[in-house]
């Protein structure tokens, strides 16, 4: 997506998604030039077909304060850039979004703080994300609306443009009625969502945590997935999403990246183990009981450094609000801890890295790791462990997966922790470093089946064909969902989605 330029983007795109971050990222040449070069990120990938094929827009921030560029064409897509002041970035993000409702929806793992700028905020902001798609998009268009930084944007836009057909998907868990109503706005969440025809989650548990809102909250008359509202039928169902498996498969089948492989392990000194984790740094991601686990082990002598390794890859993230500061201190000083205590001249027991790095890197990071380990609290789904089992191609490793993510619902052949037990991730940890070859391969053959079926291609087109049919999903569809919640209840521990 190198060209681009400049366009008077008018209401005629057939297709529109809403997203906080435009598709693209700003980067400056060595001679000081900037221009807009493609994002790496899995959401573009999914939905520039959808979006390109049509001739479609993109509604977005560019990501950094300030007025922002015009609309341009890009990819063969209309990107048409929101803007944000420096003081909307630090209320509407990374207060409203990042320090209220991220931390609520993920099991207030740490306190959220509400404010009442912040969400005033919220309001303002999603109301320009609202008025830019509602500009752009052509009678009787479909826009797709992302993520809880714009979950008012559904109602707003319903307001303005009837006409829409709109969609909603939540990347992040969905909380259960007694964390949610904590949310001094809450009411006017679920009503922003409600102007949506279909709204996605990640999990069943999540759709039906939001309908069981929307019924005790509003009293409105709701039936297995859907809601009745404003004359209007509203559906709510999990559509789990995925990652180009086939794309990554082959990268990590490549002699490029297969040779990198060999080398990481060179470079670690040729360990006996190689226990791998690569998280954005966020305290959802579980990263502490990964690192207490880990020590524990040397600590009583069931594993050995520099024998057996961690490799940590964290990447930054949201550097600016105030619990990420704390979190990455601590982080950084058990690392020393326990490298001080168990490192040698030989090398380090842990390896920690505070650096994002290329696909091909990461591809090659998954291959030579004996051992994923993905600890979350909770976390939407997890795409690192779909990418690890999409990596394994030779059949070889072993993913160590906590409960709380939505891909355990998926991923079942997985060596399943509760993160929260420090001696349960111990012994399966160690269960999942000694497996035997046969095993192993036995269990990841499952889970690729099940990845290879369920793709992000598989996602995304389910998604749009809900939504262009109306949205009501037929009798399987609903049965579907109601066998998957049950399952998910039986399971899956707590209500949470
Ligand atoms: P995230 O919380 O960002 O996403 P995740 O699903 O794990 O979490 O995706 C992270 C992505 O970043 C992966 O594709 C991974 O490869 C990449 N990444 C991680 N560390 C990296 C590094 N050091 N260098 C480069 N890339 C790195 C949110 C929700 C999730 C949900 C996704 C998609 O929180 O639950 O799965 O959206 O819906």
């Amino acid at each position: 997506m190198g060209e681009t330029s400049s366009t008077q983007t008018g209401a005629d795109s057939p297709v529109v998604v809403v997203a906080n971050r435009l598709p693209v990222d700003q980067v400056t040449d060595p001679d000081g030039g900037t221009r807009w070069q493609r994002s790496p990120g899995g959401l573009v990938t999914a939905l520039e077909p959808f979006v390109a094929g049509q001739g479609g827009a993109w509604v977005g921030w560019s990501g950094s304060a300030g007025d922002g560029p015009e609309p341009f064409e890009s990819g063969g897509m209309s990107l048409v850039p929101v803007p944000l002041s420096e003081e909307e970035v630090d209320r509407y993000y990374e207060g409203m979004s990042n320090a209220s409702l991220w931390p609520l929806y993920h099991d207030v793992v740490e306190k959220p703080e509400y404010h009442r700028t912040w969400w005033d905020t919220y309001v303002q902001v999603n109301k320009r994300f609202a008025e830019r798609a509602a500009a752009v998009a052509a009678e009787n268009a479909i826009v797709w609306v992302h993520d809880y930084q714009l979950q008012l944007v559904p109602a707003l836009l319903r307001q303005s443009r009837p006409d829409l057909t709109i969609g909603f998907f939540l990347h992040i868990p969905f909380p259960p009625y007694e964390l949610f109503t904590q949310l001094p706005w809450r009411s006017a969440i679920v009503e922003g969502l409600l102007g949506a025809d279909l709204v996605g989650f990640q999990r069943p548990a999540a759709a039906s945590n939001f309908v069981q809102l929307a019924r005790r909250l509003h009293d409105l008359p709701a039936r297995g997935p859907t809601v009745e509202y404003d004359g209007r039928t509203v559906v709510a169902r999990a559509f789990p999403i995925s990652i180009d498996v086939a794309s990554f498969d082959e990268l990590a089948r490549s002699p490029e990246v297969l040779a990198r492989a060999e080398q990481i392990r060179k470079e670690l000194g040729n360990p006996k183990k190689i226990i791998l984790g690569v998280d954005r740094l966020d305290y959802t991601k579980g990263i502490g009981v990964r690192l207490a686990a880990f020590e524990e082990l040397l600590e009583d002598g069931v594993v050995e450094a520099p024998d057996t390794v961690l490799v940590q890859v964290a990447t930054p993230s949201r550097e600016r609000v105030e619990h990420y500061v704390h979190m990455r201190e601590t982080i950084e000083q058990k690392v020393g801890h326990i490298n001080g205590v168990f490192g040698s001249m030989a090398g380090p027991a842990v390896h920690y890295f505070n650096q994002s790095m290329p696909r091909e890197e990461l591809a090659a990071l998954y291959r030579a790791a004996d051992v994923m380990l993905v600890t979350p609290y909770r976390d939407g789904m997890n795409l690192v462990a779909k990418e690890y089992v999409a990596a394994r191609g030779d059949l070889g490793g072993a993913l160590v997966l906590s409960e709380f993510a939505g891909a355990a619902a998926e991923l079942k052949q997985a060596f399943m922790v509760n993160p929260h037990d420090v001696a349960g991730v111990k012994s399966q940890l160690v269960r999942a470093l000694r497996v035997e070859p046969a095993e192993a391969a036995k269990r990841m053959r499952a889970m690729r089946r099940h990845l290879f079926r369920n793709d992000l291609d598989h996602w995304a087109t389910s998604f749009i064909d809900a939504l262009r049919s109306g949205a009501h999903g037929g009798g399987a569809d609903r049965k579907a969902d109601r066998d998957a919640e049950r399952s998910a209840r039986r399971g899956q521990p707590g209500a949470q989605g």
